[in-house]
């Protein structure tokens, strides 16, 4: 089983600023813990991170026929690209997002999300855990769980 995990703009940035938001942890820590529980899972994981709408498109449509599903945390682009919802509807491949922070604790704008309505399911507010209980709940998914 191999699963794409995305992460959207600015997340190159986790543990060097916002803190008190989400936390200490670096994107690298992230993925090396992503990592360790797709090991005991027994799924492949591949990591992609962008701060452009485009190259996170593309990165989805390669996905198409290489993975059997999605991990995505879209960050800003959750809550206004229309064009990385469709490319998620496009793929047909089981997505979950996740997010770090509780969205709908924080600015208004952030309640939204138009991304989620094309997932199997959203999990937000967990810091570094929102990404290992969604990788359990995709990988559940895929094995029809
Ligand atoms: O809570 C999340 O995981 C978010 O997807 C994070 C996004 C935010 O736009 C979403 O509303 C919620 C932002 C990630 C930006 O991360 C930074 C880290 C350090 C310094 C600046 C930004």
């Amino acid at each position: 089983m191999k699963i794409q995990v995305i992460n959207g703009p600015n997340l190159n940035l986790l543990g060097v600023r916002e803190k008190d938001i989400y936390g200490t942890v670096n994107l690298g820590e992230i993925e090396a813990e992503i990592a360790r529980l797709a090991e005991q899972l027994k799924c492949q994981v591949r990591f992609f991170q962008s701060n452009h709408e485009g190259e996170i498109i593309d990165c989805i449509h390669a996905c198409r026929s290489q993975v059997d599903g999605i991990l995505i945390n879209p960050a800003a682009f959750t809550h206004y690209s229309y064009a990385i919802r469709d490319a998620l509807a496009a793929v047909e491949l089981p997505v979950v997002e996740v997010h770090m922070s509780n969205i709908y604790q924080r600015e208004l704008f952030r309640h939204q999300s138009v991304t989620a309505p094309v997932c199997r399911g959203q999990i937000a507010g967990f810091g570094v855990d929102s990404y290992l209980l969604g990788l359990r709940g995709l990988v559940n998914i895929i094995n029809g769980l």
